[in-house]
């Protein structure tokens, strides 16, 4: 605790900090609250980055500061005010006395390496582990709205903080490098998870095939829309701003979609070791879809749309095989609470690919009517 308080003393905050407490669910970073004494002041966020998953952290940084500038200019267009409740705003390092370089808005502990930012808490807001379809269909309607507001960035103004960090075919070649590597030890356990993956492999790399014969294009996303990455407003329910911006960048348009569904349609969390409890809602399906069509519909090509169902299902099947690949290389990527939760992930996430397949159907002929 006293460690935390003495890194925000290189940080350009307003109020004097008083308590730390651990705060929110990510599975990447560590993160906190902080407490200032001062009713007048805000309270902040405190963020330890974590390197070995944001190598480049200066591009990280980078990326966020033009991603949260460009964010504020659009809503300024539009008339819209309280900019610190719409947008996150990071705070800068204290300059050094005797360098002539721009404040940054991280900063680097010399002895241990580790790198941190803060940001400032928005207060009077709420995320959620799980919505009804009011919220998703708010979310739905943001997110198509975020791709929007940053469609008109130039190209290259954004970095891939993870190189090819939504791409299918990556991410079952580094299964199959983990298969046969077999580091942990894992692998005889996991057939069957295995063949399932393997028999749809190759239909869920068709966003690279398209990408590859010039039939999609790449689109700056969030990449990383998880139901509890948003906030709502707690008094009004309305949706305020999207967080945790550190994926944001070019990748095929169906990050967004894909994930939030993942995420938000299931009808359990994505750990939850009970297969019987994971099922696909689809009134959370149809809420978020006539939301995020209501924006995204103004820029995606028939072709895209026309995938949507795909995007639906691609995502719980990459996660699939994402949790399967850190679980068979011994647990280095996702933070767990137990020996087999990677495996308990990967399993959960493959049930609800099956029981969002179930609805292709369904999912094709409600994109049709929202159009
Ligand atoms: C990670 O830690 P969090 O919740 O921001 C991951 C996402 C996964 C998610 C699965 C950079 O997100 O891609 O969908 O876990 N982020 C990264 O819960 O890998
Ligand atoms: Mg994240």
């Amino acid at each position: 605790m006293d460690q935390l308080l003495d890194i925000l003393r290189h940080f350009d905050i307003d109020g004097t900090p008083t308590g730390i407490s651990p705060l929110g669910n990510g599975l990447i970073n560590d993160t906190y609250r902080v407490a200032t004494a001062e009713a007048d002041r805000p309270d902040y966020v405190l963020q330890r980055i974590n390197t070995s998953v944001f190598t480049d952290v200066d591009a990280l940084q980078r990326n966020i500061d033009t991603v949260t500038a460009h964010l504020r200019r659009k809503l300024t267009e539009r008339g819209i005010g309280d900019l610190d409740r719409r947008v996150l705003r990071f705070i800068d390092c204290k300059p050094r006395d005797d360098s002539g370089e721009p404040p940054r808005s991280y900063w680097r502990d010399a002895t241990t390496g580790a790198c941190w930012r803060v940001s400032v808490f928005i207060d009077g807001a709420d995320t959620f582990e799980t919505v009804d379809d009011h919220y998703s269909e708010e979310a739905g309607r943001a997110f198509g709205d975020y791709e929007l507001m940053l469609s008109d960035l130039p190209d290259g103004a954004l970095t891939e903080t993870i190189p090819q960090f939504h791409n299918m075919t990556f991410r079952l070649q580094q299964l199959r490098e983990a298969i046969a590597c077999d580091a942990a030890g894992r692998v005889k356990g996991v057939g069957d998870v295995i063949r399932r993956i393997e028999a749809d492999a190759d239909a869920m790399c068709t966003g690279e095939r398209l990408f590859s014969e010039g039939r999609l294009q790449r689109r700056i996303c969030h990449c990383d829309t998880k139901v509890n990455n948003m906030m709502f407003d707690h008094t009004t329910g309305q949706f305020l701003l999207v967080v945790d911006l550190d994926t944001t960048m070019p990748s095929l348009f169906f990050s967004d979609y894909g994930d939030f569904l993942r995420s938000a349609a299931n009808a359990t969390a994505e750990d939850d070791p009970q297969l019987e409890h994971v099922r696909f809602r689809d009134d959370i399906f149809r809420a978020f879809t006539r939301g995020y069509l209501e924006t995204a519909g103004r820029f995606l090509t028939p072709t895209e749309t026309g995938l949507l169902p795909y995007a639906a299902e691609l995502f719980p099947y990459m996660q699939a095989v994402r949790f399967l690949w850190d679980y068979l290389q011994g647990d280095h990527y996702w933070k767990c609470r137990y020996t087999e939760h990677n495996l308990d992930r990967a399993r959960n996430q493959l049930r609800l690919y099956d029981e969002v397949k179930a609805h292709e159907r369904m999912m094709h002929d409600y994109v049709v009517a929202c159009l």
